[in-house]
């Protein structure tokens, strides 16, 4: 029995071993960034002003990627009632970095939205991202995805960042799937809604990324699952 379970860890770990070197070459070779924006330029995608993080509005941004020194901001809402200001930043094609339309009508092709929040300590504005596939027509195909958002952004936690006791954290919400058959392109635009109090519409977002990937073959989907079966073998033993 002891010979046996040594033999079975060895199978696992080579098994691994070969899955990790495929993933690795996978994410190099395939991955094409369809949408980015970490609004440090004069301008930005969305056409929405920006803060400086210095100006201390929240806790500092210590995910990957960083913040860098700015991020956006809602702009001007109306004083004493809840308002809203949307964001377009219009539509990007998919077939880009290779990206053919036939891989995605094979169903051969995911998405990786990504996008990072935060908020004005306890007013409860927030913002949204929102992505729609298009076909090649540009009408909507499929629901439409979104990030961050009212739930998401109260969530955050808070913290002392010396000008406020409650400066709220940055946190990133991702969304990952298979690109629709008929998809060529997608939309992105940005929500930013803001509670009763207050005139500034403080739904903050920085880093947004969306990369398209070519999936597994089925090839590689047998070995994924046979990786993830011996692990799980390998765990269950003693
Ligand atoms: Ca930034
Ligand atoms: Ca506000």
């Amino acid at each position: 029995m002891r010979k046996r379970k040594r033999s079975l860890s060895t199978s696992a770990c080579s098994g691994l071993a070969i899955l990790a070197g495929s993933l690795t070459f996978m994410g190099s070779a395939q991955a094409a960034t369809i949408f980015s924006e970490n609004f440090e330029g004069t301008s930005n995608l969305f056409g929405a002003n920006t803060y400086n993080y210095a100006q201390n509005y929240t806790m500092p941004n210590l995910l990957t990627p960083s913040g860098l020194l700015k991020y956006m901001n809602g702009g001007a809402g109306l004083n004493g009632q809840v308002s809203t200001n949307n964001f377009s930043a219009g539509s990007s094609s998919l077939l880009s970095g290779g990206i053919t339309g036939a891989q995605i009508d094979g169903g051969q092709i995911s998405y990786n939205l990504y996008s990072q929040f935060s908020t004005y300590r306890v007013q409860g504005d927030y913002a949204t991202l929102f992505v729609q596939f298009l076909d090649g027509s540009s009408n909507p195909l499929g629901g439409v995805l979104s990030l961050g958002g009212a739930a998401f952004t109260s969530a955050l936690g808070s913290g002392n960042n010396g000008s406020y006791p409650d400066a709220r954290d940055w946190g990133a919400d991702s969304k990952l799937g298979i690109v629709p058959a008929g998809a060529r392109s997608i939309s992105v635009s940005i929500q930013a809604v803001k509670a009763q109090v207050g005139l500034a519409i403080d739904g903050y977002v920085d880093n947004v990324n969306i990369t398209m990937s070519v999936v597994p073959e089925p090839g590689m989907a047998s070995l994924l699952a046979l990786g993830g079966g011996l692990l799980a073998l390998r765990r269950r033993r003693p």
